[in-house]
């Protein structure tokens, strides 16, 4: 169990990196298409039942959304998209307010992409891959959604994604299965976190 997570609360939205709060500390952007279940994944790693709802509110659903695990740390919820045709000129703004962020935001330590397990590698993450790779930053896959898969089919498809990205020259790459549904996949993924965002270690209690 890792408690550090549960006080996280909401802290604003911004249209992009220009008006996000200010640029101190560490933090962690989550990605993932719409519907991937990244919601579902921040919920499940904070242990809070509606905390990453905010990012569905109408207006918000655009921006990059800012929730603060405690006065030096942050999560940040990046706008996704759908299956839905994207009109151009939304996909042109969202590519700017992505690349801006990725290219400035010096305390970003890493990327945590969420997949569904069914459909990995869609055009999206295919995208914030090549980026993680271009500006050096650390990538950390769940392959989430497990449950819908029996152990052995999951845990094959988690091999081929892997054995594909690794062969990408200079992506510094981890992956895991995860279930929000289940709770599964807490452990690996709190572990990353704690890494990325240099938790104190805890004392024992945890
Ligand atoms: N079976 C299962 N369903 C999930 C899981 N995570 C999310 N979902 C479902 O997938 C849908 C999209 O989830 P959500 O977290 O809103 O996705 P987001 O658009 O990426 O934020 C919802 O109906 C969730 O209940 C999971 O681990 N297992
Ligand atoms: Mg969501």
């Amino acid at each position: 169990m890792n408690t550090r997570y549960q006080k996280t609360r909401y802290l604003t939205s911004a249209p992009n990196v220009k008006t996000a709060p200010p640029d101190e500390g560490f933090e962690v952007a989550f990605a993932g298409r719409s519907n991937a279940g990244k919601s579902s994944a921040i919920n499940a790693i904070t242990q809070q039942k509606s905390l990453a709802r905010v990012s569905k509110t109408p207006g918000r659903t655009r921006m990059l959304n800012f929730f603060r695990v405690d006065e030096q740390r942050r999560l940040v919820d990046l706008p996704g998209y759908g299956y839905a045709q994207v009109p151009e000129a939304i996909l042109k703004n969202w590519r700017w307010a992505l690349e801006s962020y990725f290219s400035e935001r010096r305390s970003l330590r890493g990327v945590f992409l969420v997949m569904d397990i069914r459909h990995p590698l869609t055009p999206f993450d295919r995208r914030l891959i090549e980026w993680c790779q271009h500006w050096e930053f650390p990538l950390h896959i769940a392959l989430t959604k497990a449950d819908k898969l029996g152990r052995g089919a999951a845990l094959q498809i988690l091999r081929t994604v892997e054995a594909e990205l690794k062969a990408i020259e200079g992506l510094k790459i981890s992956l895991q299965l995860f279930s929000a549904l289940k709770r599964t996949g807490l452990e690996e993924a709190w572990a990353v976190l704690d890494r990325w965002l240099e938790m104190p270690r805890s004392n024992g209690a945890e």
